[in-house]
């Protein structure tokens, strides 16, 4: 079967949606780092709408840091893909063309750093996920030590790390004397903007200590909120995408029909019009972001763990199981939802709602496996946030805990049948070591977790009432399993 490219465009069935618009003539405003899935199914479509629109400066070239996969799916369809929208009525097929070049940054990161050092680049984003930033996700601070970071530090022209890449952009234009770029950070960190500001500025300061100044007085970092559902794609995905298609499609992306991107409007050489294609430009991201952050992705954590471990294997499996949709919807009534300052003009009730019906998408084959992953990374901005402000409220953490306990006993590595789990995580031998130090004793255990001190900071390692609510968490479920805990649990907090 032929492959999806400019050239096969022609060859689609007509129904299928297709870039409009004369690709030939667009620019790449905007340099991607981290080219995966998740971009290409939410920033990208953003990017394909205003292509369309005729915004031609503001096509996207996109790099992997990781590994040639992306490039070697992408480069030899000429950047275009196919977004496949999982929606009530079944799915409905489009091609995207807003990404024009892709790069795999190891095999020639000079040629990377030259490009964004380019006038053309005006924007450079990243989806890296949490752990790309080589930082401890509870204090927020650089880990010096990290080998990617240690390598940059010394070979400045060639860096490995996202943070590298952006430095090395940065430092050519400050020697030319040009105008920044915009980093623009669309990971799901708290703050995102912010954390990136924070942490290109220590390894500035390690680097050169002008540059250091330079930054901090030229360089905006812009925080976002970035939502839509993105399971990895199958293998079956890009099977059935291509009987539909006629064509082969190896860049596929499946998602869901919501999508939503909040910014906030302060850039150093100009933006695309992304209002245009429906993104909100605004003032402070913060409460955006809080809330997706506690609701969404705070729920997601909690039904991978405690899923994963009553035998679910998808997040629409949870849903269609009473007792989890009811934990999940509890969790944001009693726990997540009331710690939040909504932003303006904020239906909570419907949003929760919605999230329940999102979740329950029967298109998507979100595995919960796959949300478990770099819980290490992922807690501190979900959960712990939730149970920071509750407990300083004096107010219950049941089921937050609960999910905590759940991602204790998921990362020891065994699920309830003696099964392996494959625990990706990049602590996930320290996890594994904290789970055995506490010997099967519950309370033991959460001690030894909560000094893992990139995870949980001094002041939440140091409360008693933490302590022993995980204690009393984990012992339900190490005494009588997970599915019977999350049961008990419920029927306390309701009785
Ligand atoms: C998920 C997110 O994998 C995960 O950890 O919680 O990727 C989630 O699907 C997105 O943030 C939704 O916007």
């Amino acid at each position: 079967m032929k492959r999806l490219s400019d050239k096969t465009l022609t060859a689609l069935p007509s129904e299928i949606r297709r870039p409009a618009y004369d690709r030939s003539t667009c620019r790449s405003g905007i340099v991607h780092l981290g080219i995966g899935a998740f971009h290409r199914a939410h920033q990208a479509v953003y990017g394909d709408d205003l292509l369309a629109a005729g915004h031609h400066n503001w096509a996207i070239c996109g790099a992997s840091l990781r590994g040639p996969g992306v490039r070697d799916q992408l480069a030899p369809q000429d950047g275009l893909y196919t977004e496949a929208v999982a929606g009530p009525e079944g799915e409905s097929l489009r091609v995207i063309g807003a990404v024009r070049e892709v790069f795999f940054a190891a095999e020639d990161p000079g040629a990377l750093v030259t490009r964004l050092a380019d006038p053309q680049t005006r924007i450079v984003s990243l989806t890296v996920t949490e752990k790309g930033y080589c930082h401890d996700p509870a204090s927020g601070a650089l880990q010096h030590d990290h080998p990617d970071i240690r390598h940059d530090l010394q070979h400045p022209e060639q860096p490995r790390s996202a943070l590298g890449f952006l430095l090395a952009g940065l430092r050519k234009r400050y020697e030319e004397g040009r105008k920044p770029f915009t980093p623009l950070s669309c990971d799901n960190l708290p703050h995102n903007g912010t954390t990136l500001h924070g942490l290109m500025l220590e390894m500035a300061e390690a680097a050169d200590p002008a540059l250091a100044r330079w930054i901090e007085a030229e360089v905006p970092f812009p925080s976002t909120m970035i939502d839509r559902i993105v399971p990895a794609t199958t293998e079956a995905d890009r099977r059935r995408i291509a009987e539909k298609l006629g064509l082969r499609d190896e860049g596929v992306v499946v998602c869901e029909p919501f999508r939503q991107w909040v910014i906030e409007d302060r850039f150093a050489d100009g933006r695309p019009p992304w209002e245009e294609a429906g993104a909100e430009m605004v003032g402070d991201v913060a409460p955006y972001e809080e809330m997706k952050l506690r609701l969404l992705n705070g729920s997601h954590s909690l039904l991978a763990y405690l899923g994963y471990l009553c035998g679910h294997e998808t997040i629409a499996d949870t849903m269609a199981d009473d007792t989890l949709r009811n934990l999940a919807r509890t969790f944001m009534d009693r726990e997540a939802g009331p710690t939040l300052k909504l932003p303006p003009g904020a239906d909570l009730e419907g949003y929760k709602g919605a999230l329940i019906e999102r979740f329950a998408n029967p298109g998507l084959q979100h595995r919960t496996w796959q949300i478990a992953m770099d819980g290490s990374q992922k807690l501190p901005q979900r959960l712990l946030g939730t149970i920071r402000d509750r407990l300083q409220a004096g107010q219950p953490i049941d089921l937050s805990a609960l999910a905590v306990a759940g991602w204790m006993r998921y990362v020891a590595g065994k699920d309830e049948s003696g099964q392996d789990i494959d625990v990706r995580d990049p602590l996930a031998a320290k996890l594994a070591r904290a789970f055995a130090e506490g010997e099967g004793d519950a309370a033991q255990t959460v001690t030894a977790f909560v000094a893992l001190q990139e995870v949980f900071d001094p002041d939440l390692a140091g409360n008693s009432a933490l302590r022993q609510a995980l204690s009393e968490a984990l012992g339900r479920i190490l005494a009588v399993g997970s599915a019977r805990a999350v049961k008990a649990t419920l029927a306390r907090i309701s009785a």
